[in-house]
């Protein structure tokens, strides 16, 4: 995607044929970690082929792809210190998966179990479980970043939120407090160019959102979302900053949603194909591989090779997440709340007895069907 016309900063590195352009940073050459890039938006892209098929067949509900987005996410990822936090949205695999975060727990969690938000490796311990609500997340994160503050603490938050995302009171307060009191937070925008079925274009007036953070007294900048060194070393560069008491970023990524918006979605019904070709173009994963193999460090045998592990190990953790055994309903209340309102509390006793009348009546007449008289 082309940058608006602003006087903000804007980073590129790789063009879309995968050729360097502008000053790359001293390590981009370094083949260890632009293999770990590489390998990162593989495993990202192929968790997501799996988790659609698994949507589609049944065995999860919703889930929001990241396709075409993975050098975002990857770029972020790469760029935190384990010690910081991530506060996620809802399209952010590729960064969660780099934090620790299990890919059985991400299915968990689109399968509606809530062990799917209580991260085993105590890596991303921390860091916050999806949110749905659109930009309420970047609250949160300032909350956080506020701790952190009064504790003098060397540590920054990174809260990630789509496009559309920008247009909400949440945003706008969490940028302001973010500035008033110099927050150790960036804020990751994925401009996808799309909010649902609603084009950038219409979704706000102003050239470019980073933009945005201006009006906070905060600084903005844009980047190539679809190329993972100039994310990395942006969100770095951001992050070192925070850590170090400089204060906020808004960086605003400018990529394209390449799929669905989720799988309740069909983009085709209010975006042409000849869109989507032309944004294909510029896809993240092709373009780092061709600069790998520019770079001599990339072949055909190493694609299958990794291909051939990444998809053993999303099929291991499929596996994992098949076995596991489904939750009672009555999960739905555990993780709430420290303490109970008294409404939550009764609602929960109701749902006790009715589970236990239920059980009752199937073991009195095991040939009844589960219960349903129960209402
Ligand atoms: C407060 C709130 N309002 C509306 C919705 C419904 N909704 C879900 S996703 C979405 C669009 C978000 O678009 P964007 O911020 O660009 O993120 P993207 O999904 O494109 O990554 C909306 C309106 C919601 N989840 N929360
Ligand atoms: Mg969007």
């Amino acid at each position: 995607m082309a940058p608006n016309a602003s006087s903000l900063p804007y980073t590129r590195y790789l063009a879309p044929d995968g050729q360097l352009v502008g000053d790359p940073p001293a390590w981009a050459d370094d083949r260890r970690l632009l293999t770990r890039l590489y390998r990162q938006m593989v495993l990202t892209r192929l968790f997501d082929q799996k988790a659609v098929a698994l949507q589609r067949t049944g065995r999860i509900g919703t889930y929001a792809p990241t396709l075409g987005q993975e050098a975002i996410g990857v770029g972020v990822g790469c760029a935190m210190h384990g010690d910081d936090v991530l506060v996620p949205y809802y399209r952010d695999t590729a960064v969660q998966l780099l934090r620790g975060v299990r890919m059985e727990e991400i299915l968990l969690y689109w399968g509606g179990d809530e062990r799917g938000s209580a991260y085993v490796d105590p890596a991303c311990a921390e860091d916050f479980p999806i949110c749905v609500p659109i930009a309420t997340q970047a609250l949160h994160a300032c909350g956080v970043a506020t701790a952190m503050k009064i504790r003098g603490e060397h540590r920054a938050v990174v809260t990630t939120c789509g496009d559309g995302a920008t247009s909400k009171g949440d945003f706008f307060e969490a940028l302001n407090v973010a500035g008033a009191w110099q927050l150790p937070v960036v804020f990751v925008v994925n401009n996808n160019q799309w909010a649902i079925s609603v084009p950038r274009r219409i979704q706000c007036a102003a050239p470019t959102l980073a933009q945005k953070a201006l009006g906070a007294g905060i600084a903005g900048e844009q980047v190539d979302g679809n190329d993972v060194l100039a994310v990395y070393e942006r969100v770095r560069q951001a992050l070192e900053r925070a850590r170090h008491g400089k204060g906020p970023l808004l960086l605003e990524c400018l990529s394209y949603r390449l799929c669905d918006h989720t799988t309740a979605d069909d983009a085709s019904r209010y975006r042409s194909a000849e869109e989507v070709n032309q944004a294909w173009r510029e896809e993240p994963v092709k373009r780092l591989q061709a600069y790998l193999a520019a770079l001599g460090v990339w072949n055909e045998s190493c694609e299958q090779a990794l291909v051939g592990e990444c998809q053993g190990l999303v099929q291991q953790a499929v596996e994992r997440f098949e076995a596991t055994a489904a939750q009672g309903p009555q999960a739905l209340f555990d993780s709430l709340y420290a303490r109970w309102p008294a409404a939550l509390a009764e609602q929960r006793e109701m749902l006790a007895e009715r589970l236990a009348r239920r059980q009752a009546a199937l073991a009195a007449n095991p040939a009844q069907p589960g219960g349903r008289h129960d209402g």
